[in-house]
């Protein structure tokens, strides 16, 4: 179709362009896109992870994408095509650009009875951007192309593209293509809309009047990489920031100006501090049930601005006294350029009051955060972590405790630091770091995960260490999803019996020993003061490593305050 035609298989053109796009992993089960597999040895670098289940193999290339801020490509022949659908529910409810790629029914056979057929293409409707088929060989190059520019484009998303045979075998066949890339949609953002300036100002002069304005991050400052804007307009005009889960990293836990993550998996400082506030400016957020505690923090009603690169999220939970669309990272600089710094005074008591807020958190965690109870508890491994991760580490942290834990009791302590967490789904967390790794092999990727969390996907252990894709695992070991123990004593009316804790206990694991049969690094921590070494050996290990700490079955997380 395009200027500089030649006949090739769609083999040879899909390789071609993903390599083109600058895909360096592809994450599945075989068998599918056989031929294109043998292409992409021919004629690319691209490493083909064959792993241990199409649902971990979403995960992976979520973690890719999440980490390298481009899209992470997966792949199932189509009796595994569900498994890779369910594998796309965290990238969409956390906006990761991952590209899922299936093998898919024939018209020759559809509707006769032939091995493995259903029609699988509904399943993905409700997890991607775009749910498609690709019938004709020569369609792959559009096609791609099209998957490529609506993963990353406006709020980032998963797509699917089914390719017809079982196995993809649409890539055997030879048309006329030309194998054409867009190197702009390689990477998010592909462009950085600008915001209409009487927006900005409206939004501006609402925060300069402020006196106790806060902001609230969320994952789109980080899609944006608009980080650093954030945190010069906060410094200028002197507000707080907190974040949502998914924003941690918006800003360093470290920074005086930083009050936590607020919501449901939160920190109690930033929920004080927010319902304190008497102007929210939401920035990349969806003001989610999570981010807002199911809209208690803040309070509808209290007076609030939105920014976000998506029309239709500008406004959606809270009535805005002003919107800007664009992306964040232009917002926040134009918002920069014309801040007026003398209004920063007008918030001097707010800050102390931030201040003061940081150090009764501080105050009434120390104990937790320094605990040398054994078994351990797992604030002191949040603590830990928080002294030791390298200045450019990816910490990734799975859901329910994991994420309570983390997003409360952890802090970043540089700028160069990243966090990516679940969005809700137990055993993301493992696979997610190793294509994190994978996509960022010069950084330390360490991930948090509770014992029924890592049990998920355990087998990947085998493949980090056949790959030599050396994340680094720490399993937060109670023997149990203890997460589930408060909802069963509610459940029994107050106290379970004994039989009860069969519904969220397992047997006693050494999660080490385990890591060290499949090849990999296994420590096990029995003591507090054994996790900082371990942190170090493993950081230091160049091959996969989990360290096993065994912690208290009894210890919950703080739950949210509003
Ligand atoms: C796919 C999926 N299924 C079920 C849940 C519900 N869930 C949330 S936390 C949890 C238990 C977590 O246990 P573990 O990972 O060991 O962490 P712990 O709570 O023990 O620290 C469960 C079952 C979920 N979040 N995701
Ligand atoms: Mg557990």
């Amino acid at each position: 179709m395009l200027g500089h035609n030649r006949r090739m298989t769609g083999a040879e053109c899909l390789a071609d362009m993903l390599a083109g796009y600058g895909v360096t992993h592809v994450f599945m089960v075989p068998a599918v896109l056989r031929r294109t597999f043998a292409e992409m040895e021919r004629r690319t670098k691209i490493a083909r992870i064959h792993c241990h289940g199409e649902k971990s193999a979403a995960y992976m290339a979520d973690g890719y994408a999440r980490a390298a801020g481009k899209p992470g490509v997966c792949m199932a022949q189509v009796i595994g095509a569900l498994n890779l659908a369910a594998g796309l529910r965290d990238a969409w409810l956390a906006h990761s650009p991952v590209i899922a790629m299936t093998g898919g029914r024939d018209p020759k056979t559809k509707f006769r009875k032939v091995y493995q057929e259903i029609d699988d293409v509904p399943a993905f409707e409700p997890v991607t951007k775009m749910n498609v088929t690709i019938d004709d060989v020569a369609r792959i190059p559009d096609m791609v192309r099209q998957a490529f520019r609506t993963a990353t484009s406006g709020t980032p998303g998963p797509v699917h593209l089914q390719f017809r045979g079982n196995e993809g075998q649409i890539d055997l066949e030879e048309a006329e293509m030309e194998a054409l890339v867009e190197a702009q949609f390689a990477r998010v953002p592909p462009f950085r809309p600008q915001p209409e300036a009487a927006h900005v100002k409206a939004a501006l002069d609402l925060l300069q009047k402020a006196e106790r304005p806060i902001f609230v991050a969320g994952g789109g400052v980080r899609a944006s990489g608009a980080q650093a804007e954030l945190v010069a307009l906060a410094e200028a005009l002197q507000i707080p920031v907190a974040t949502s889960l998914n924003g941690k990293d918006a800003i360093p836990g470290s920074h005086p100006l930083s009050i936590g993550v607020v919501g449901s998996y939160s920190r109690e400082s930033a929920n004080r501090a927010v319902n304190r506030a008497d102007l929210v400016c939401f920035v990349g957020t969806e003001t989610g049930g999570m981010t807002t505690h199911f809209w208690a923090v803040p309070a509808i009603g209290t007076p609030a601005i939105q920014i976000d690169i998506e029309p239709e999220a500008l406004g959606r939970n809270y009535p805005l006294q002003a919107s800007v669309l664009g992306d964040a990272k232009a917002v926040l600089a134009a918002m920069l350029a014309q801040a007026d710094k003398s209004s920063a005074s007008r918030r001097a008591a707010w800050v102390e009051e931030i201040a003061t807020l940081r150090g009764q958190w501080y105050g009434k965690y120390k104990s937790a955060l320094e605990s040398a109870a054994v078994p351990i508890h797992p604030a002191r491994i949040c603590g830990e972590l928080s002294k030791a991760m390298p200045d450019d580490a990816i910490v990734i942290v799975d859901t329910g405790h994991a994420g309570m834990w983390m997003g409360g009791m952890y802090d970043l302590r540089s700028k160069t630091q990243s966090y990516m967490r679940s969005a809700g789904h137990l055993g993301w967390a493992f696979p997610a770091g190793i294509g994190a790794k994978a996509a960022c092999p010069q950084r330390p990727v360490v991930v948090f995960t509770g014992d029924a969390g890592f049990w998920y996907h355990i087998g990947e252990v085998e493949t980090a260490v056949r790959w030599n894709i050396p994340s680094v695992t720490l399993v937060n070991n109670n023997g149990g999803g203890n997460q589930s123990k408060r909802g069963f004593d509610r459940a029994y009316g107050g106290e379970q019996t004994q039989q009860a804790r069969e519904l969220w206990t397992y047997r006693p694991m050494n999660f080490a020993r385990l890591a060290e049969d499949m090849g990999a690094l296994g420590i096990r921590v029995e003591h507090p003061s054994g996790i900082a070494p371990a942190l170090e050996r493993a950081l230091a290990a160049k091959r996969p490593a989990v360290i096993d700490v065994a912690t208290d079955i009894e210890a919950l997380a703080p739950t949210a305050v509003s």
